[in-house]
């Protein structure tokens, strides 16, 4: 659309042929600085079973994946499983609505099952005792557009630590914390 639009704007100015007109809208379109939220961004606004703000993940594409720049806040210290799951909805306060974990291959679970893992299964995050962490983190299997297809998907942080091994889930109990993941 912002392309057509250009085309119509400079065919205005410029009264030239229609193939003068989209090389000029496209040397407009080059020489302007890139937008805001740029197309290779996502954002997972987290929240706890509660409903309170408890961070942000911020998605951005690279060439081998994703790498996932994470912000928390008011967590309770310990260790964390830090999943991405396969359903882009967060109802808490069991957040069950998230479904499993994100798994296109049909692995099993575990960074160290040999028959794993699942795409979504990340390190755990090790929150201090003032509750604050930021950590990146870089998931080379998985892909920007794949996590924000139809039915979408989902941060979503567990009480205890993920055992990188226990199929489905690690064994990591109950969901904490849940953000969509979102242009
Ligand atoms: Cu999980
Ligand atoms: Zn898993």
């Amino acid at each position: 659309m912002t392309r057509t639009q250009f085309c119509f704007a400079s065919a205005l100015v410029c009264s030239a042929s229609a193939l003068v007109c989209s090389a000029s809208a496209l040397a407009v379109m080059i020489a302007l600085p890139a937008p805001a939220q740029a197309d290779d961004t996502a954002t997972a606004a987290l929240k706890s079973a509660d409903g309170k703000d408890v961070g942000t993940v911020m998605l951005t594409a690279v060439p081998t994946g994703v790498l996932l720049d994470v912000n928390v806040t008011n967590l309770p210290a310990g260790t964390h499983a830090f999943h991405i799951h396969e359903t882009g909805l967060c109802e808490g306060p069991d957040f069950k609505s998230a479904g499993g974990h994100y798994n296109p291959e049909e692995d099993k679970h575990g960074l160290m099952n040999p028959a794993g893992p699942h795409a979504g299964d990340m390190p755990n995050i090790h929150v201090p005792a003032n509750g604050q962490l930021r950590i990146e983190v870089l998931n080379q299997m998985v892909n920007l557009d794949s996590l924000l297809d139809e039915e979408g998907t989902a941060i979503v942080i567990h009480e205890g630590p993920d055992d990188y091994k226990s199929d489905p889930a690690g064994d990591a109990g109950p969901r904490l914390a849940c953000g969509v993941i979102a242009k």
